[in-house]
């Protein structure tokens, strides 16, 4: 048996910044959310260390958040520090017997630059059994003809390694890519176990078909970029970051993967293991509606009624302090949307201002006219919606109902695979906007 740890996308640095109270964590260190993300890190690599049985721990990239494709600062100093102490803790409690591989991301790595943080900033090379994958590797791979993979003879596994590399960007990035794939297929009825560490998606043309297609031969598939804990298939996981970063990703599960591989029958069972549960806050979109006749009493009180199940005895604490947005939604007149930034400016304002009362960190709104929704009912806000649920079901039932009347004899899965990879590619274009 093959015991593996999989984690990814721990974005380390990140930082709530819109609509956010001007509150330390940690005086003039870190950041209320920043510091979570920080503690959970270092909580995940302590109960991960001390797995018993433990072979490897594979992470899938972007373990800083910065810098990032509109940011080309550096990590800051305390996640460069919580990674040092995390790798720390890891190689003492595992005796340095644990190989760590890491593949870069799209976050934390300066974009056009040969070198990451991980060479600049921080001392990778004291640690005698980090292995690790930029960008760099894979292009001297494909220009060189050889495989990108890791070999461990003793036990018999073999890691196939695809740090992140907009492969798709230009025809002749594509084409030698799709050439040199060939190099990472796997021998056939090999002695090894085979898996495949990748940072990219289906969804934004970032993982290419073979590595996501079931029959290319990997027996596990350990992926990152998408910050959901789900699987995509029968062996291919993405593991979800520690925490969610934004309100898209509070209705999904983050966390890690504990991946046992039988070595003779090749037979995968993956533990998950949620960390969004450890959070202790309040992360939720609140929906409000309004209507013209509405005056700006009554929609204070709808706000106020949700904002005071946040007054607490001991106030701001950036371990519990609340994550909100506001959706208003309804018939949204010229006059109805100033009232309504107007308001939710000077409460925000107020609230700010006590936080010996209010134990709040952001507040933020979106106010959508339904009028806009009626016009145009495929607009991005309600596929988004309608994305965040349990999209391939939800989907599924919708073509099954439209086939059924149409009494044609289409493919229904087919269908509704073609379906989610066109909402998914339309979803794109949203989810380059940062939203936070
Ligand atoms: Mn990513």
């Amino acid at each position: 048996m093959v015991k593996i740890i999989h984690m990814a996308d721990s974005h380390l640095g990140y930082r709530a910044r819109r609509g956010v109270i001007n509150k330390w964590a940690i005086e003039n260190y870190s950041k209320p959310y920043e510091q979570e993300i920080y503690d959970i890190f270092l909580r995940v690599i302590d109960e991960i260390s001390n797995l018993k049985d433990l072979d490897f721990v594979v992470h899938c990239g972007d373990m800083f958040h910065l810098p990032s494709e509109n940011s080309s600062y550096p990590p800051p100093e305390p996640a460069r520090r919580t990674l040092k102490e995390g790798l720390n803790l890891f190689f003492k409690q595992t005796n340095e017997k644990v190989p760590f591989i890491y593949i870069e991301g799209n976050h934390g790595v300066f974009k056009g630059y040969d070198y990451t943080p991980f060479e600049s900033h921080f001392e990778k090379e004291i640690y005698p059994n980090l292995y690790y994958f930029k960008e760099r590797d894979l292009i001297n791979a494909i220009k060189s003809n050889s495989p990108l993979s890791l070999e461990f003879k003793v036990k018999k596994v073999r890691f196939y390694l695809f740090p992140y590399f907009e492969f798709n960007a230009q025809e002749s990035y594509a084409n030698a890519y799709d050439n040199w794939i060939e190099q990472q297929r796997p021998p056939k009825n090999d002695n090894y176990i085979n898996i495949a560490l990748a940072h990219g998606s289906n969804g934004d043309n970032t993982l290419h078909n073979k590595v996501y297609s079931d029959d290319f031969g990997y027996d596990y598939v350990a992926l990152g970029h998408e910050h959901g804990l789900k699987a995509v298939s029968k062996n291919h996981f993405y593991t979800g970051s520690l925490l969610p970063m934004n309100f898209k990703e509070v209705y999904e599960n983050q966390g890690y993967l504990i991946v046992d591989l039988d070595d003779k029958s090749k037979n995968l069972n993956v533990n998950k293991v949620f960390i969004n549960n450890l959070l202790k806050r309040r992360f939720e979109v609140v929906s409000i509606d309004t209507n013209p006749s509405q005056t700006s009493k009554d929609l204070e009180t709808l706000i106020m009624n949700e904002l005071t199940a946040c007054i607490t005895k001991e106030g701001f604490d950036y371990k519990t302090s609340a994550r909100l947005k506001f959706n208003f939604s309804g018939e949204i007149t010229f006059e109805k949307n100033w009232q309504i930034n107007e308001l939710m400016s000077r409460i925000r304002r107020e609230i700010f201002s006590q936080p010996e009362k209010y134990n709040i960190l952001q507040i933020i709104w979106n106010i959508s006219d339904i009028s806009e929704q009626l016009e145009d009912d495929i607009s991005a806000g309600i596929i988004e919606d309608f994305i965040l649920e349990k999209p391939d079901e939800e989907f599924r039932n919708f073509v099954n109902e439209k086939l059924t009347e149409d009494k044609t004899n289409f493919d229904l899965n087919k269908l509704t695979n073609f379906g989610m990879q066109a909402i998914k590619k339309a979803l794109r274009v949203m989810e380059k906007q940062p939203e936070e």
